[in-house]
């Protein structure tokens, strides 16, 4: 079996990406270790970007965000007990993002795939890749106990932090750049109203919190943890009265509790593998770099890094141009390090750091103060949340 494009991964990167290139004409093949329905089961994302947005909307697969979708003008940040909403749209002139959870943006993907005919081999086991410095690049795996081969001009590594294609990089030939922090984020999914139209990230002397949802049906809250803590430990109702301790006080009133329908626990690190770019093999999202969730980042970079390779990959079969698959990684990188940067800002001003003492917790509370008194400081801020330029 053959193809222009072997895709790993069925996550947002790959599978968007398999959209941008069909768009293009280049024919290309997802090879998926997990079944389709364990990929939907994971609860992740919830914040889109504009750069997202357009890109779904430029493969057609934007119709459902668009109707069931909650475009966001702001979110409020609270400290000493107050909230203080940041205009995304005043600040911004104009820009907002979308609250659309990833769930539903990689079911929209995975049916318009379907939809089109395009090949995805989910449950491939013992994948793995070959002969990436040529130019017939090779990939193998196993179903229903047969082994398989497909040879292509490139492929595109978007396996997320645990995947096999960084992994078969040699040592020597990547750099990698890590920080891991020390507590994590306690999530619940659950069917109750949010507690306010907007998002609400909180600094608390308790530790984090964050008001998110899914839609005016469906919330998302995390709070900060102890990297100890397993999530067994956390009873519904323990959860839900901790989250009222760390909301202000109207909105600890309108908090809507019910039972979760998800509750996990997810570790807090930033890392960034350089380059991108091996040969014929080229790493996208979270198989290159993980930003800490606070700054909304994620998704938003895997989204970014394809749009990057799909451009380079249509330059390189219909115009054989291969300048954007040689700029492709020095590009992509110059975005995730600003998003490495904004995401780490944004975890350090409002996480507790128990070993920083209380001096840190003054600290992030006159940071606060400034950032929501200062147009300059705020906006700095909007900008980096709604998205940088691609
Ligand atoms: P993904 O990890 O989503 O997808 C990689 C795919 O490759 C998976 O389906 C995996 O099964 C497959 N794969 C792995 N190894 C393979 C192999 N050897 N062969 C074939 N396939 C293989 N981002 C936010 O913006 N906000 C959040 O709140 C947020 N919460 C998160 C919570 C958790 C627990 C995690 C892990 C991430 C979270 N993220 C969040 C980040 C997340 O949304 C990622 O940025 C996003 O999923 C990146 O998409 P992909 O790069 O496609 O990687
Ligand atoms: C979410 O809704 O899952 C979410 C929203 C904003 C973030 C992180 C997660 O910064």
């Amino acid at each position: 079996m053959n193809t222009q494009v072997a895709i790993i991964g069925a996550g947002p990167s790959g599978l968007l990406l398999g959209q941008l290139l069909y768009k293009a004409g280049i024919d290309n093949i997802i090879i998926e270790r997990q079944s389709a329905a364990y990929v939907l089961g994971r609860i992740r994302a919830g914040v889109l970007e504009q750069g997202t947005v357009d890109a779904l909307t430029e493969v057609g697969v934007d119709a459902r965000m668009h109707q069931e979708g909650l475009p966001h003008d702001g979110f409020d940040l609270l400290f000493k007990g107050q909230r203080h909403r940041i205009d995304l749209n005043a600040l911004t002139g104009g820009k907002r993002v979308m609250v659309y959870g990833q769930t539903e943006v990689t079911k929209d993907l995975m049916q318009a795939r379907e939809k089109v005919g395009l090949k995805t081999i989910y449950s491939a086991e013992d994948v793995a890749i070959a002969d990436f410095d040529g130019v017939h690049p090779k990939v193998s795996y196993s179903l229903d106990g047969q082994r398989h081969e497909l040879s292509a001009r490139f492929i595109a590594g978007c396996d997320g932090f645990h995947g096999v294609c960084r992994a078969s990089v040699p040592a020597d030939r990547l750099e990698t750049y890590e920080k891991v922090y020390p507590f994590g984020w306690l999530g619940v999914l659950a069917d109750v109203p949010p507690v306010a139209h907007e998002l609400i990230y909180a600094n608390t002397n308790r530790g984090f919190a964050l008001c998110s949802m899914r839609s005016m049906t469906r919330s998302r809250y995390y709070i900060q943890c102890p990297l100890t803590d397993r999530v067994d430990q956390w009873s519904d109702d323990a959860f839900w009265t901790e989250l009222r301790h760390r909301l202000d006080p109207e909105a600890a009133a309108q908090l809507v509790t019910g039972p979760s329908i998800e509750k996990s626990i997810a570790p807090l690190r930033s890392f960034v593998t350089e380059p991108m770019r091996f040969g014929s093999l080229f790493l996208a999202g979270d198989a290159a770099h993980i930003v800490p969730p606070t700054g909304a980042k994620g998704l938003n970079l895997a989204a970014s890094d394809v749009r990057y390779l799909a451009r380079a990959f249509s330059s390189y079969f219909l115009d054989k141009d291969e300048q954007g698959i040689t700029q492709y990684s020095e590009k992509a990188l110059a975005r995730v390090w600003k998003a490495e940067r904004f995401s780490w800002w944004f975890t350090s001003l409002m996480h507790q750091f128990p070993a920083e003492g209380a001096f840190n917790q003054k600290v992030q509370e006159a940071e606060l103060a400034y950032l929501v008194s200062s147009q300059a400081a705020s906006t700095a801020l909007a900008e980096n949340y709604v998205g940088l330029p691609l």
